[in-house]
């Protein structure tokens, strides 16, 4: 197939809700949403980049810039030869911009996969018709309005909470979630990398909350110190920010730096590295489960897809659409009985909006191949 056209729109949707993680607040979500016309027809991909390089080093402006000048032109020029799978090695000579990069894969993977009449989660080697999906809820200084949060999860059905933490704000919102919650019901946190390997002995309080996991407690470059902690706590540490390849994974499972991964195609630079992340950590015996970048529905159809695969075996992060819009692009993803359905029409399987997209659109940069 070949590339047509690319757009790329930013886009700016409001949160229903803030989310306050340990490294910020956001109350919009403002993301960059490409549509590659091709020769087989339109594909649409989401990049997880945020508008500030605070969870990582790429961000919206930068993304953009990435796409405009150096990824979108290696996919011109590769002219007929262009293919989901070959969209990886084309972007190679480019380093890093991960994100950037996955939201060009997915895009051309749809187009393809709407081409031949076969859904993303086909593609992939989905093994289930519907996943199980948490809610990821905020920092907040108010304890009731925690409580009232996690409360209405609950009741929505959620099948798993997890409470961003840090200094600070952590073992007494753990202690009062799992109060709320009772025993047994799946709770766990992540810290964005907010603590030190010194935090260690504060850390291990958390402990006796039973928790499913601890994720990123520490920053992403620091393998030793997670295996160190690893050996202190008996809540599993669960790696999210530390693994953007394939090779990062191998360096945590030579160091028994991790139990359990967090698997997002964004961070990785692809469905395709996503998929070979869970294909390993499925043979080494770790769970994984999907996390989130507060998609639209454009994403959160691939998370969805991804997550039907065998080893994804934990609740993911990509929760209903109104838990984050009050207008998703798509339409909207529904909780049935705490479980998403994974899309089964051709490609992502889900229609955008385009009245919507417009209202939502603040800039867009079309783009063409050189003459
Ligand atoms: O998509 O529901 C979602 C967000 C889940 O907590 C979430 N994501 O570190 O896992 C994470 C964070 C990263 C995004 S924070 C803006
Ligand atoms: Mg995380």
């Amino acid at each position: 197939m070949r590339l047509l056209a690319l757009d790329l729109h930013r886009v700016r949707l409001p949160l229903v809700r803030p989310f306050r993680t340990s490294f910020g607040e956001q109350t919009v979500r403002e993301v960059l949403v490409v549509r590659a016309e091709t020769d087989v027809g339109v594909g649409w991909g989401e990049c997880a980049a945020d508008v500030d390089p605070h969870y990582s080093p790429e961000f919206d402006d930068g993304a953009r810039l990435v796409l405009v000048d150096h990824l979108v032109p290696l996919l011109f020029a590769a002219g007929g030869e262009l293919s989901g799978a070959a969209v990886a090695d084309l972007l190679r000579p480019v380093k890093g911009h991960r994100m950037a990069k996955e939201a060009l894969e997915v895009a051309v993977l749809d187009a393809e996969l709407q081409a031949a009449g076969v859904s993303l989660a086909e593609h992939l080697g989905g093994v289930r018709d519907a996943v199980d999906v948490g809610v990821s809820v905020g920092i907040t200084d108010d304890p009731g309005l925690l409580s009232s949060w996690v409360a209405e999860y609950l009741d929505e059905g959620y099948r798993r909470i997890k409470l961003k933490i840090e200094p600070g704000a952590d073992i007494g919102p753990v202690a009062a979630t799992r109060e709320l919650v009772g025993d047994g019901f799946p709770l766990q946190v992540d810290a964005n990398t907010a603590y030190r390997v010194t935090d260690a002995e504060h850390l291990a309080r958390l402990d006796e909350y039973d928790l499913l996991l601890i994720e990123q407690p520490l920053v992403e470059d620091d393998f030793v110190g997670h295996a160190e902690l690893a050996r202190r706590l008996r809540t599993p540490i669960c790696l999210d920010e530390s693994i953007e390849s394939l090779d990062h994974l191998e360096t945590a499972l030579a160091l028994d730096a991790c139990g359990i991964v967090n698997i997002k195609p964004g961070r990785v630079g692809g469905l395709l590295e996503a998929r070979r992340i869970h294909d390993r950590c499925l043979a080494a015996g770790i769970p994984v489960w999907c996390g989130g970048m507060l998609e639209t529905g454009i994403g959160r159809a691939s998370l969805v897809a991804l997550s039907s695969l065998p080893g994804f075996t934990l609740p993911g992060d990509s929760s209903a659409s109104d838990r984050y819009f009050a207008t998703d692009l798509t339409e909207p993803f529904v909780l049935d009985d705490g479980r998403l359905r994974v899309p089964t029409g051709p490609g992502l399987g889900v229609e955008v909006d385009q009245d919507v997209l417009a209202r939502f659109t603040v800039a867009t940069d079309h783009l063409v191949p050189d003459p």
